[in-house]
Formats: structure tokens, sequence, C-alpha cells
């Protein structure tokens, strides 16, 4: 019979966010009565904006018609919605030809290591969204070194030691962290990947988040990034549409391998041989998300979730805990003060009802802490500042741990 691929041993046997679902879900069967609460994956929760609603409907009407009916269409997807992209998230600094809409950022980040292929030494923020490690692997990445990422350097690294990479993960604002990189940070990066040669993967899915308006919502807000760049953004977290799915990722004119042929050129390549475009009637949703209706309602929900971040911050602050992150992010980072990570999480589990989820899952130096989701109604987040005030005012975070 056919061999496993010998990556597969090499990763945890389960993916963090499918770990936490089976003992949240073993949890709930053994205490039915437990009123759970997932502050855990990072999963939209609050209804579509009306008028993108109205959008997939009438997309999907169309669909049962003879004259808007809809088959394959281009791989790239709609010029329309590449055009708005440019206009509104770049302010036409990237073209169109250069924007590749698709099924989310996930998914783009598991194409882009295909395109990169095996060999490759890489550096990742620690800690960081585990796809980025866990896809690489996969991709039989050669080495793997870490970018520690800790509020002693305001969770940016030191690339001064790095040693010569290919290719550099960063993710702003982060997830875990929260934390968001300022423009003299990006250019730092920048530098440094054009000074060593090294391609940077910049995820941006949270950067509608950004309400600091000196705070970079693209690497390509820096000077000479379409050089050395590419970056993948999403629809899931700025407008809800985790399960609707649509993501972009730019791949610029500019950006070429070391031996000078384009990059864009083999993306095209890669991905009209193995993707056959986003959702149509998702990218019609993503249209009118562009229109000044869309963007003003997402901005609310966007709002809505930011205040929601406020709440548990402002909650875990005044019960004297050391929190970061939440302001121009959905997530909180909360040092669990020595407890390890997965302890706090099965304490917190069965002790308060809440799912979080463990630092450690995010990399080593993510022990010690763990992540706080804002995504969620305001009746549970507040079922949650209780469940926090009356339980951490009798016992320390270290307490919950075994
Ligand atoms: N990039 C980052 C940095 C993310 O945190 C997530 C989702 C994605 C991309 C996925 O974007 P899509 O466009 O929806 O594909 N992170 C969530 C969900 C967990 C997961 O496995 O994706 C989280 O809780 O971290």
């Amino acid at each position: 019979m056919i061999k496993r691929n010998s990556n597969f041993a090499k990763l945890s046997s389960r993916y963090l966010f499918r770990e936490i679902e089976n003992r949240r879900r073993e949890f709930a069967r053994n205490h039915p009565e437990a009123q759970l609460i997932s502050l855990g994956i990072g999963d939209t929760t609050e209804p579509l904006p009306h008028s993108v609603t109205e959008a997939l409907k009438a997309a999907a009407h169309r669909l049962g018609t003879r004259e808007g009916y809809l088959g394959y269409s281009q791989e790239q997807g709609f010029q329309s919605l590449r055009k708005k992209i440019s206009d509104i998230v770049y302010q036409t600094k990237i073209q169109p030809e250069e924007i590749f809409i698709s099924d989310g950022a996930k998914c783009d980040i598991g194409r882009l290591q295909l395109l990169f292929g095996e060999g490759l030494s890489i550096a990742v923020q620690d800690p960081s969204y585990p796809v980025y490690i866990d896809g690489s692997i996969l991709q039989g990445v050669k080495e793997i070194i870490p970018l520690p990422c800790t509020p002693e350097n305001g969770f940016f690294p030191s690339l001064n030691s790095l040693p010569r990479v290919d290719l550099i993960y960063f993710c702003s604002p982060n997830n875990p962290t929260g934390a968001v990189a300022t423009h003299a940070q990006l250019e730092e990066l920048v530098h440094y990947a054009k000074k060593n040669q090294v391609l940077i993967i910049f995820d941006a899915a949270y950067a509608s988040f950004i309400r600091e308006a000196h705070l970079p919502r693209s690497i390509y807000e820096i000077k000479g990034a379409e050089e050395v760049a590419i970056e993948t953004n999403s629809f899931s977290k700025w407008v809800g549409f985790t399960g609707v799915r649509l993501g972009w990722t730019v791949v610029p004119e500019r950006l070429k391998y070391s031996d000078g042929t384009s990059i864009r050129s083999d993306w095209e390549r890669l991905t009209t041989t193995l993707f056959n475009g986003a959702s149509n009637i998702a990218q019609y949703g993503g249209l009118a998300t562009l229109e000044i209706e869309g963007l003003q309602e997402a901005d609310k929900i966007l709002s809505f979730y930011l205040e929601n971040a406020a709440i548990l911050k402002e909650s875990l602050l005044s019960q004297g805990c050391k929190v970061y992150g939440g302001d121009n992010a959905p997530y909180l980072w909360v040092s669990c003060e020595g407890t390890n990570s997965w302890e706090l999480f099965q304490s917190w589990l069965e002790n308060l009802h809440l799912v979080v989820t463990p630092g450690s899952g995010f990399g080593t130096y993510g022990e010690g802490f763990f992540r706080l989701s804002a995504f969620n109604s305001r009746e549970n987040i507040l079922i949650a500042k209780e469940r926090l005030r009356v339980n951490l005012k009798m016992n320390s975070i270290q307490n919950y741990g075994y």
C-alpha cells in the first residue's frame, strides 16, 4: 500500500483548534448543564450586514435564471471585485492584476506553501497562527527559526541575529498577541528583507480592526515592499465571512525569484491549475461589502467586537492581570503567571465554563499565556466578565492551574 508522507509524523496529532473543540465537546457531553462560553477559536458570531445579505440573496437568485446563470468564472476572481479591492483597500497602489481572489487566507497560505516547495529555511513569529508552522512542516521545509515576540520586545522580533532564511511569515495585527506593528517596525522588516533577499508572507487578516490611523493596514504602505512581500487578507473577520469563504492574496508584478523570473506568473500557474475560483455568490457579497453601506455596516460590527475586547480587557486589568492586545485586534493575550497554559485551559473549562486558547498552542514563547477571543455576543461577554470577576477575586489566576 502507499507509504505515509513522513512529514505527518512531525506534526502534533491534532490541529490546535480541533484539539480545543474535542476537549470542549467532551466536557459538554459529560456536563450538559454547563453553560459553556467560547472565547477560544476566532470565529465571528454576529449576523452579516443587511446590504451584504441582500447581495448574496440576489446573486443566488440570479443563478436560478437562464440569463443570470454563471458557471466557472475567472480563476483570479471577478475583475470588478479586484478593481474595488485595488481602489478601496490599496488606494490603487496595487493593481487589480496583482490581486487574486480566493476562498480565504488559510487556503491561500496552504497554496503558497505548495508554491515554494520543500527544502526552505523559514522564520516565524513565535507565538503565531499555527498554520504557518504546521503547513510548512507538511511542505517539507528544512528549518524553522522562531522569532520570539514577547512583552519585553513589544511583540516585535529582533532581526539582527537571524541566520539566513528564505522566507519570513509576519502577521499584523497579530494572532494571537493582538499586537500591531508600527510603520517604523514594518520599515525595519522590509529593509531587512531587501538587504538579505528574503521573501515576506504578510498576513493582514485582521487589518480591518485597526482603529489608530497611524498604524499600517498593509505591508504595501511601506516603500519598496512590492519587491519583497506577498500579502494575504480575508473577508472572514472583516465582514463575518468565516463560513461564506472569501479572501485574496496580492502577488506584486515586481516580486521576482533570485533568477529574476516572476513569482506572480508561477502563482497564476498554480492557482489556475489547482483552484477553480472563489464562489461567485461569495464574490457578490464581497462587492457589496466594498460599497459605502457595506463598509459602514461592517465597521459597526468590527467596533462591536472591539468593545467586547475592551470589556474583557478592562475586567482582567482590574483584577490585576497582565493583558496585551485588544485595542486594534479582536484578541487579548493574557499572562497566566507561570501556570502551564493547557492546565489553565482545562481548569477554566471545568471551573469557569470558559473556553480559551492555550498560549503554547501558538509556539514555545506562547507558554505562560492564553488567548481570549472577542468574537461573541454581548450577552456572553458580560456573563464571561462576571465569571471572571467572581472567580478571580477569590482565586489568583495561578490557583486555576492544578
Ligand atoms: N490568518 C490568520 C492570522 C488567522 O488567524 C486566521 C483564522 C486565518 C488567516 C484564516 O482566515 P480565512 O480567510 O478564514 O481562511 N484564525 C482563527 C480560526 C482558526 C483557523 O484554524 O483558521 C483563529 O482562531 O486563530
